[in-house]
Formats: C-alpha cells, structure tokens, sequence
C-alpha cells in the first residue's frame, strides 16, 4: 500500500507486453528471446510504453518523463515539406541492362558492356496534387529515373507525356501555381479543371500542344506498368572521342500503351485512390515485374538545323516516323521499397546529375531545372546532406571535402579537409581530366538578352499533328475531356478563348467543345505569334490505341461470382487468362467467399460494394440462377455490370446470370460473351486482347 493508502499503478513487466513491431532494421543490443526490447531512439530499455509517467494515479504528467517526451517530440517532428510539384509519388527498384554496347556513341559507363547490370530507383508520380491525392486524376505523370552508375548517379528526370506546357523556365512558377488549388480557397485539389489553370493556358500559345496530350487519355493511365516515358528535353550523348550526338530519351512499356475511360478514372478515385501504387505494388510482389525499353532518337546537327522546329523548344517532340526510336536496354523493377518515406519520400532527383558521355543542351526549360532541382532538395530534406540517405548515395565509390552541415553521416577523415594540399596520397581525393566528366565544348557566343528563339514561335502545327494522328474514340476523348474541364470554368471569356486557340489546331474539334459547350457564335481564331500553320503527316506513334497490347498480358478479369456459380467455367476461364498472363479476382456478396456448384468454398477478393469493375480490364459475370436474383436488387453489382458496359469493356457472362445484365440496360454487342462452354472462353479471351470496344462508346454516350 503506498502512504495515499492508494495501490500503486501496476506497471506492466516485458514479459507481459506483446511486443509486434519489427525492428526497423536496427541493431538491438537487448532481447528477450527472439523479440527485441523496445528501446528509446537512444536505446534506453523501456519497460512500459502504454502509460506517461504521471505524479499519483489521476495527476499531471512529469517532464521527468524522458520517453514520452522524446516519442512526442519524435511524432511531431515526422513531416517533411512535400514535393511542391509531384508530391505525390510511388517509388521501386530495379535494374537497367543495355542490349549491346553504346560505345560508339556514349562514353557513359552504363551503356558499354551488354548485359552489365546497373541498380536505379525509379518514381512515378502525378504533378498537381498534394501528397494526398487520388491516383487517377488526370494529370501528366512523372517517370523519374535514378541510375546508380559506376561513374556517379544519373537522374534521367521524365515524364509520360514528351512535350511541355511551357518553354522557359521563368513561367514554371506562374504554369504550377495557375494548376494547384487557387490560393483564396485552397481548391480545387489534383485537377486542372478550373478557371485559374485555364485562363493560364488561354494566354499562353505554347502550351497549346500540351494542351491537346493533356486532354488525351495520355493522363489518365491504366497503370504507370502501361505508359510511356520521356525524358523530353534533347540532350547529348558524347563518345570518347568527344564527338556528340543529340538524343531524346523514351521507355516504352513492355506491356503496350493502356488507359482508363475518363468516367472510370473519376470512379476508380472513389473505389481506389491509391489504384497506380496498389498495381505496381501487386505486380512486384508477384514477380510480374513491369518492364521498359529505353529508346534513343539519335540525330546530328544538320538534322537539328533543318528541323523546322527548334530542337531546345520542349514544347514540340520529333517524329518517331523522322527519326525512328532505336531500342538499346530494358528497364525492370524488381523490388519494392521497405519503407515509403526513406526511400519514395526522400528520393532526391536532380537534373543536373549527368555522368561521363552525357550532356545537356541549352534547352532553356532544361537549363532552368539545373537550377531548381538542387535548391528545393534542400528545402525538403532540411539540409545539405541529403546525399548521405541511402537512397540517394552513390553505389560507386566515391571522395570529396565537403563536410559538416545538419546530419552529417559522413566526413572527410584524417587532416586534409581541402585541396590543393602537399600530404601526398593521405591528402585526399584529386580531380582528374582524364576520368573527369569534360562538359562538351560547344561554341557559345550572343548577345546578352530576354529573347525568345524565332523558331519556338510555331505553337499549333504539332498540336494539330497530335490531333489527326489519334484514333476517333481518342479524338473523341479529347473532345469530351476539353468539354469537361472547360465546363468546370466559370469564366464564359476563358473557355471561348481556348475555342479560339482550338480553332487554329483543328475547327472541326473547336465546334465540337463550342457546341459541348453550349457556346455560340464561334470566336475568331486566335491571333498566332507565326502566321504559318503547317500541315503536318500523321504520327501513328502518338496514338494510345495504335499502340495497345496485343493480349491480356498484365491486366486483371474482375469475375462477379455467388453460391452455386458454375465451377466449371469458373476454373476453365481462371486457366485461360492464366495462361494468357493476366490475373483473375472474385468479387461476392461476401469477401468470406462463396460455395461454388462442385461444393468447394472459394474465398473472394472483393465484396462487390468494394470491387466495383472500375477496378478490372474486363469482366465475367457467373452469377447462378438464385445468385442472380440476389445481385438483380443490390445496386452495387448492377453497377459493377452496367460501368462495365459504358466503359467499353468485354463482359463474359454465365447463361444464368443474364438477368441481372438485362437489368443493368445490356444490350447484346460484339463485346458481350455469353459462355456456355470451353469454346466460348476461347473467343472471349481472344477479343481481350483487344480491352474495349470502342464502337460501343457511341451508343452509350449521347451528350
Ligand atoms: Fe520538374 N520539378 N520542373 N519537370 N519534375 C520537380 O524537384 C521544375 C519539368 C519532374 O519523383 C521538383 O525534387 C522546373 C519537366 C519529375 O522526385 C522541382 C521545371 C519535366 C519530378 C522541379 C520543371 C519534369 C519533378 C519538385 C521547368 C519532365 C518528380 C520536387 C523548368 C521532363 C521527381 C523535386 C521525383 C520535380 C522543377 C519542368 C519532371 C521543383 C523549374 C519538363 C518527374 O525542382
């Protein structure tokens, strides 16, 4: 009995604490048999972790109390300013391989030897949302490339989309704040559809060929696992002869070109917002590991000067039917992060870490990211020695003086902290022209002045290009996606300025948003800064369609079943689509499962109010007869079946499960399957490889 005539507070022993949480990867000096002691972060044991120290049984909490304190202080102290564009971000690792040496072309120790593995890390990302936000907004996504080369790291900083909104980096500032939420109100988040962005695009002509990919399905993709990326600007590659060649870097994804519908992005953000992370989360840890080949367009200064586009204007791309994409590696992610915040969050790229055999150019939006990419590192890690995190520290070996600063891990040893100093080989490391990156000697000479390059000044014969060379569904696309966002702005003055610049793109697309809009008479056509607009051929390359997968590879048949659905053709389709490299997954009116018509108890995935088909490439439909019934008044799996449908999607359905499709308005097409045996599975599994039947499109969307 303590003097209060109280009971003391029992304070619970190790032995009686269960203790679940891992250890985080550091050392502990003391366990109780396997399981390590919780200790503070400066390894003090801890006996108990569930009560503050506290004067009396109901009294104040005592500063005495040093592991509150510190667990406190530690939790308050966890954020890190996000990224002020692309902060929201999903990271993995891999590998890159050349298929045959570059030697020829590059001295860059990476592309020499076939076959030779180079670590990198790798981040996707969307660019106007916060930390926090949905997956599927359309956006440009990032493709960020860290190359952990055995002359240094090599950050190839891209995107999914090869042109840019803007050529100078001056207006970065002005373009980013126009997109993220307006400052007043703090919305909208992670869109672009709203006045601000709008009224920026409309005054500003050289964004009209972004404009045009940004309201293609480009931003809203199935997955990072099945897009493109760019490294957008045009570099240089120099051998070791010296001699350069100019190169614009592309990953092609092994799996084909996919994206979602735009009514399917909208849902999945609801039924997933995390779908991209999940999928390329899902796809690592089942050893389907994502895949890209790296391709150069390699060309010369002639063809740099007789372009009639500026090779430094990142607002125009180079024809892939000009000069063709010359495959050389493969890109593989092969393991995911053990922690998110060191390594996804704390992931510092920069654009100005180019090694040996690569170069920049004077590409002025590329030269501004020079700049920019080392300053805000520092803003966000807090101090100069974010190359101490591991996942930012070169693999290679590596010596130099700086030292001290916040956090320092690492400092120069023995007495020489500078250079030139006379302590011979204890004096540290020396530069070297020889092995030393030599900056390509291009001849400079100008005027210092605020100009623009005249040829920069052709702001819509590219975006028309893009425009023809998409299929109709995506010309169709990127008409409703202009008529939505344009619709989100209040300003009638805005949305009749972009039909203005649209008319010089296309007019038959300009009167398709005017009439989308409800906006009448048209206006005239906007003043272009060059009066010529050119007539461009048709870039097949530039077409999501033309460049989709050939088979099911990769994607996920979401398979609505119930008790007593028909085992048979369950398994006989599990099997095919397993064959073809896809996934299936169960959707029931319970994630405990269902008893299929051979009696077995099957698990499902999903519960169909969580698994919408938003979530899946394609659908089947098993429900049994009773089952059916069941589904017929649950509005979840009539939706499931009637979004499957207006999303174009290939529907399979079991002969008893057709009432429920008549009841979520089906209408027989050549994208619905009946399947009664072996036999139809077949052509079911056939036409996916084609993943939507555009054609529907028509029928189900009138406005
Ligand atoms: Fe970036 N960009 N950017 N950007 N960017 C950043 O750097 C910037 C541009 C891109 O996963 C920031 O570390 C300027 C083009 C990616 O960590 C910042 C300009 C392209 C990522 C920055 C551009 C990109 C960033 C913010 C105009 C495609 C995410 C956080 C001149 C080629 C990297 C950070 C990651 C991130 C500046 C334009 C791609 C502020 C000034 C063009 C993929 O430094």
């Amino acid at each position: 009995m303590s003097s209060t005539g109280q009971q003391p507070l029992k304070t619970a022993s190790i032995a009686d604490i269960k203790i679940s949480r891992g250890t985080g990867g550091e050392t502990h000096q003391i366990a109780e048999g396997d399981t390590p002691v919780l200790t503070t972060a400066h390894g003090i044991p801890v006996a108990d972790d569930q009560n503050s120290l506290k004067a009396g049984e109901r009294g104040p909490t005592l500063i005495e109390d040093g592991h509150f304190r510190e667990k406190i202080f530690h939790f308050d102290h966890e954020r890190i300013p996000e990224r002020v564009v692309h902060a929201r971000g999903y990271g993995a690792h891999g590998f890159f391989e050349p298929y045959r040496s570059l030697s020829d072309i590059t001295a860059a120790d990476l592309f020499q030897r076939a076959g030779e593995k180079t670590e990198v890390f790798v981040r996707f990302s969307t660019v106007a949302g916060n930390k926090g936000s949905p997956d599927l907004a359309r956006d440009v996504r990032g493709f960020a490339v860290k190359f952990y080369t055995k002359e240094g790291n090599w950050d190839l900083v891209g995107n999914n989309i090869p042109v840019f909104f803007i050529q100078d980096a001056i207006k970065f500032p002005d373009l980013i704040h126009a997109a993220k939420q307006e400052p007043d109100r703090g919305f909208p988040q992670a869109q672009t559809a709203h006045d601000n962005f709008w009224d920026f695009i409309s005054l500003t002509p050289e964004a009209m060929n972004m404009a045009l990919w940004i309201m293609s399905d480009r931003t809203i993709p199935r997955s990072f696992r099945f897009m493109e990326g760019f490294g957008v600007h045009t570099f240089r590659l120099v051998n070791a002869d010296g001699a350069s060649t100019f190169v614009k870097f592309h990953w092609k994804p092994k799996l084909g070109l996919q994206s979602k519908v735009w009514n399917e992005a909208v849902k999945t953000n609801g039924a997933d917002p995390d779908f991209h992370r999940r999928d390329l989360w899902d796809a690592i840890q089942a050893g389907d590991f994502p895949e890209w080949e790296l391709g150069l367009q390699l060309f010369d200064d002639s063809f740099a000067d007789e372009f009639p586009f500026d090779v430094l204007d990142a607002t125009k791309i180079i024809p892939e039917e000009l000069v063709p994409v010359q495959i050389v590696g493969r890109l593989v992610l092969d393991r995911v992060v053990d922690n998110f915040f060191a390594e996804t969050e704390q992931v510092a790229f920069m654009t100005q870490n180019v090694v040996p055999g690569i170069d920049f150019t004077n590409d002025p939006l590329l030269q501004g990211r020079n700049f920019s990419y080392l300053d805000t590192q520092l803003k966000r890690l807090g101090g100069p020695n974010f190359s101490h995190i591991p996942v930012n520290a070169p693999r290679c070996p590596f010596a130099h003086f700086q030292q001290d600063g916040h956090m320092a891990m690492r400092n120069p040893v023995g007495r020489a902290n500078y250079e030139p100093n006379s302590w011979g080989p204890a004096g540290g490391p020396r530069e070297s022209p020889q092995k030393g990156f030599q900056t390509f000697p291009e001849d400079m000479t100008g005027v210092k002045r605020r100009v623009r390059a005249e040829l920069f000044a052709d702001h819509y014969s590219q975006a028309r290009q893009f425009y023809i060379s998409q299929t109709e569904p995506e010309q169709t696309h990127i008409k409703d996606a202009f008529v939505f966002e344009l619709s989100k702005v209040e300003t009638p003055e805005i949305r009749g300025r972009m039909v203005a610049h649209l008319l010089n793109v296309d007019k038959a697309l300009a009167e398709k948003v005017a009439d989308g809009l409800g906006l009448s008479p048209l206006p005239k056509p906007a003043d272009p800064a060059r009066p010529v607009i050119t007539d461009l051929p048709a870039s097949p390359a530039l077409s999501i369609v033309k460049n989709g997968p050939k088979s099911f590879k990769g994607r996920k048949l979401g398979v609505l079943v119930t008790d007593g659905s028909d085992a048979k053709l369950l398994k006989a389709l599990t099997k095919a689509i397993d064959a073809e490299g896809g996934l299936v997954e169960l959707i029931a009116p319970k994630v405990g499962g269902v008893k299929l018509s051979d009696g077995e108890a099957t698990p499902a995935k999903q519960k169909v109010n969580g698994g919408p088909s938003v979530l899946y490439d394609a659908v089947a439909i098993l429900a049994s007869a009773d089952g059916c019934k069941l589904l017929m008044n649950e509005a979840t799996a009539r939706d499931f079946v009637a979004d499957a449908f207006a999303h174009a999607k290939f529907i399979a359905f079991a002969p008893s499960a057709k009432p429920l499709l008549d009841k979520a308005g089906v209408e027989p097409d050549d994208g619905v399957f009946e399947l009664t045996g072996a036999g139809d599975v077949k052509t079911f599994i056939a036409a996916l490889g084609e993943l939507r039947l555009w054609d529907r499109e028509k029928t189900v969307h009138t406005v």
